[in-house]
């Protein structure tokens, strides 16, 4: 290995997030920085709730020096100064789509509208009047021609007045990036338990001895997460982590909270690690569960007393051969009875998971696989224990409460329905992949996007780019510029709102942790002098000139505390939000933390459901019209988060922590590569079902057999991914693909 080669290091977090805190706020943006840190709202980055109204190092539960380095990486980006006036007079449309993400994001903020307009080669400015002009007459379509996407960085009360706008004009069509995301946790969770989000708060997951942590980085996109799970070992607890790549800060992690203890040496998270094939969890479960009965560990009194439809699972539990298990997991028995011990003789297990359990074309029964284990060792609606889905964006579960959603809940519809004295549309509306089909068969007319990166979320992204081709209006709402901006481009009409951030709104908002906590964030200012605008402001001002001032007066609405109320008349388990401009009391939404064992469905019992073993094959070479005369190797390809990125935002080009230096990496794990004639840093081509990377740089990493591992958003060039019918979720970590020699 020659000496510039970045080494794996064998701690996750440490003196490297030190000095990058030290860089970034010792530097001229560094005093900014520093204010923005201390202001009082929840964190820009992950759900995990960091900030609000105790000041902004703190947690759900009051405790200091929560603040981890994702938060000051996602602040130091929006501190930037703006995309100078003279910037798209001077850059041709062609050239800004040379950009990669993470040129893109550092052209800087978002500080006046442009526009884009058939035909033309450059985006240029647009007056305030003619954008509402061209918005209102935009939405002069059939509703259903009318559809939104949002990414959960804004606050519950833009996303309120988002859908409650989509709806009152008649349309459903209100896809969001959770359907890329938790939506298999969130559909799997209501199944069993009437309820899609976490029944575990911080506080509860304080009392647990045993988490189980399935198919997430937390390291990297959670890090204040792993806080807790140091302290579960400390009070000599149990972490169990399955995952088919070996995270280095799972194994170690030395946590800046715990400078003493933790900081030089790290401190152990696993205390058993497991590495299934991509895609099989639900093999790994039922191995679970089918230990857990082999040591008489299934708490069949809480079964009998909790439960609906467990002996069907039993029955095939019983009925599934460890044969059948293993070939599929690619664990040994061994190893899934001694995780079956930990979790049986536990007192309390928390089961907690990300992305790899639900970015599956199973996902749904990889979330009921880990209910079912829950529930067979009564670790249901019992402080301490229970299902935890670790939600993404900061505020991505909000969204979903506020009605953002394809799948709303009769509770609000009925309430909406009230509030607008008419009945809702009852056409079902098109979650973020159904938006990109129906758009590419030119069923969608304008499109409106509340922050994100619709674009380059998807898998395939010719076909994105070719479905938003076809729509006639695309209206974005974004701080900073994306590759969504060059690439996902109108038939007629591209336009590029500038928005305020969290902490830079004028007003005060709120936010939905994914331990369903709700934050109260401050008003605050930006640093920008151009002519941005509030979510809120925007959204009324179109909603009122779409739809009058009745029975709705949205202009009123800009007075956020009015949404506040409307929020509280109309959301389940929001009532508390009506007096918190009064009280400031951040509040943990009643009706979703489970302490007994008496769940939200009609019986009151959980309702267990059978999980199908997935049956997982990769095509041959040739499927891909490789030939058998060229070395290639077929393999089950994860695209996934680098440790420098927030989705597809990249701000550090390589990965510290697996050891890979740039972008254009695969990790493989060396056996693999060496027995099919390849060996580490050598040069291939990747190739999916839908194209092909270049010039892939192989990098060796602790990676299962059969499996790789690449970042998107540049990985959604390479496939068109199988999607889970029930939530509308692609498998993006089980992705085919053949790599092969440069020719
Ligand atoms: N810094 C930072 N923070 C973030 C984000 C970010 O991009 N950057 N994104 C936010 C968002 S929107 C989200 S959704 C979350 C994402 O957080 P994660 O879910 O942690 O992110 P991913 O990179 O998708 O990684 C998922 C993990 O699943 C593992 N995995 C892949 N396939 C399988 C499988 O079949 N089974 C199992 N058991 N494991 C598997 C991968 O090896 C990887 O470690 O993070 C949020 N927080
Ligand atoms: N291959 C592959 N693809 C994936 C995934 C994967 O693991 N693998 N993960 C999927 C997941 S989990 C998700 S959540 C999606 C992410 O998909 P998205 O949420 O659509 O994408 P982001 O990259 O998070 O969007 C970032 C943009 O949001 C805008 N923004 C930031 N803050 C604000 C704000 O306060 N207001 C507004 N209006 N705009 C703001 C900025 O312009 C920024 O560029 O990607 C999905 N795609
Ligand atoms: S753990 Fe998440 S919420 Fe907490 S500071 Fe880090 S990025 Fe922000
Ligand atoms: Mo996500």
């Amino acid at each position: 290995m020659s000496e510039n080669r970045p080494q794996l290091p064998t701690v996750g977090g440490g003196m490297p997030v030190i000095h990058y805190w030290a860089a970034k706020t010792l530097s001229t943006r560094g005093p900014r920085l520093w204010r923005t840190l201390n202001h009082k709202s929840a964190c820009l980055s992950c759900a995990w709730g960091t900030g609000g109204q105790h000041g902004g190092f703190t947690n759900e539960v009051g405790e200091s020096l929560q603040r981890c380095m994702k938060s000051v990486e996602a602040i130091h980006a929006e501190l930037m100064p703006a995309v100078s006036e003279h910037f798209f007079e001077r850059h041709s449309l062609t050239e800004l789509q040379q950009l990669t993400s993470y040129e893109a994001d550092r052209l800087g903020r978002w500080s006046f509208p442009v526009i884009l307009r058939a035909g033309q080669s450059h985006y240029e400015r647009l007056s305030w009047d003619e954008l509402y002009e061209i918005a209102t007459d935009a939405f002069q379509c059939p509703p259903e021609r009318v559809a939104s996407y949002s990414s959960g960085r804004s606050s519950n009360e833009a996303a309120y007045l988002l859908q409650l706008m989509i709806r009152a004009l008649g349309s459903n069509n209100l896809a969001d990036c959770s359907d890329l995301c938790h939506a298999p946790s969130t559909v799997g969770l209501k199944q069993v338990f009437g309820s899609g989000t976490s029944m575990v708060s911080l506080k509860s997951l304080k009392k647990s001895d045993c988490v189980v942590l399935v198919g997430s980085n937390a390291p990297a996109n959670h890090p204040r997460l792993v806080n807790e799970l140091i302290k579960i070992r400390d009070r000599n607890g149990h972490i169990i982590v399955i995952n088919p790549v070996q995270e280095v800060g799972l194994v170690k992690f030395a946590s800046p909270a715990f400078p003493i203890k933790s900081l030089l040496t790290g401190s152990e998270i696993a205390s058993l690690y497991l590495q299934p094939i991509p895609g099989s969890d639900v093999a790994l479960f039922v191995g679970i569960q089918k230990a857990l009965l082999a040591m008489d560990l299934v708490e069949f009194d809480f079964l009998q007393g909790h439960v609906d439809g467990w002996e069907a699972v039993i029955e095939q539990v019983h009925a599934t051969s460890w044969d059948t298990i293993t070939a599929t997991c690619g664990v040994a028995q061994r190893e899934i009875e001694a995780a079956a011990q930990i979790i049986g003789q536990a007192q309390n297990v928390v089961l907690a998971w990300a992305m790899g359990i639900t970015q599956q074309a199973n996902g749904v029964d990889n979330v009921f696989s880990i209910a079912n284990t829950a529930l067979m060792t009564g670790n249901a609606g019992k402080e301490g224990s229970g299902t935890m889905p670790i939600r993404g964006h900061s505020n991505v579960q909000g969204f979903g409460s506020m009605g953002v959603t394809t799948k709303l809940k009769k509770e609000i519809q009925q309430a909406l329905e009230t509030l607008l004295g008419k009945s809702l549309s009852r056409v079902p509306g098109y979650d973020a992949r159904a938006l990109i089909e129906a758009a590419d068969t030119h069923k969608v007319e304008t499109l409106l996007c509340v922050g994100g990166n619709l674009y380059a979320a998807n898998p395939d992204l010719a076909q994105a780019k070719s479905a938003f081709g076809k729509i006639k209006t695309v209206i974005y709402l974004a701080t900073k510029p994306n590759l969504g901006h060059f690439h996902g481009l109108a038939n007629q009409n591209t336009i590029i709102i500038p928005v305020f951030n969290r902490f830079e709104t004028p007003h005060r908002t709120t936010t939905e942790s994914g331990n369903n906590f709700v934050r109260l964030n401050d008003p605050g200012e930006t640093h920008l002098k151009g002519d941005l605008i509030s979510e809120v402001e925007f959204l009324t001002e179109l909603a009122h000139r779409l739809l009058g001032n009745s029975p709705v007066d949205w202009r009123r609405l800009q007075n956020t505390e009015y949404v506040r109320q409307l929020i509280a008349q109309t959301i389940p388990g929001y009532a508390a939000i009506a007096d918190i401009d009064k009280t400031e009391a951040e509040f943990t939404i009643s009706g979703r933390i489970f302490k007994q064992p008496k769940f939200l469905t009609p019986s009151g019992k959980a309702q267990m459901q059978v999980t199908p073993i997935p049956e997982l094959h990769l095509p041959k070479a040739e499927a891909f019209g490789i030939s058998d005369q060229i070395p290639s190797l077929v393999l089950a390809l994860i695209t996934g988060r680098s440790y420098g990125q927030h989705n597809t935002v990249v701000y550090q080009l390589n990965d510290r922590y697996r050891a890979m230096p740039h972008r254009n990496c695969i990790l493989m794990n060396p056996d693999d590569a060496k027995e099919a004639g390849f060996s580490n840093h050598q040069r291939v081509t990747v190739q999916g079902n839908a194209d092909k990377l270049e010039q892939v740089e192989i990098i060796y990493g602790n990676i299962r057999s059969s499996a790789a591992l690449m970042f998107y958003p540049e990985a959604n060039v390479l496939f068109k991914a199988k999607i889970d019918s029930r939530c509308g979720t692609p498998a993006y970590k089980r992705v085919p693909v053949v790599i092969y020699a440069q020719s």
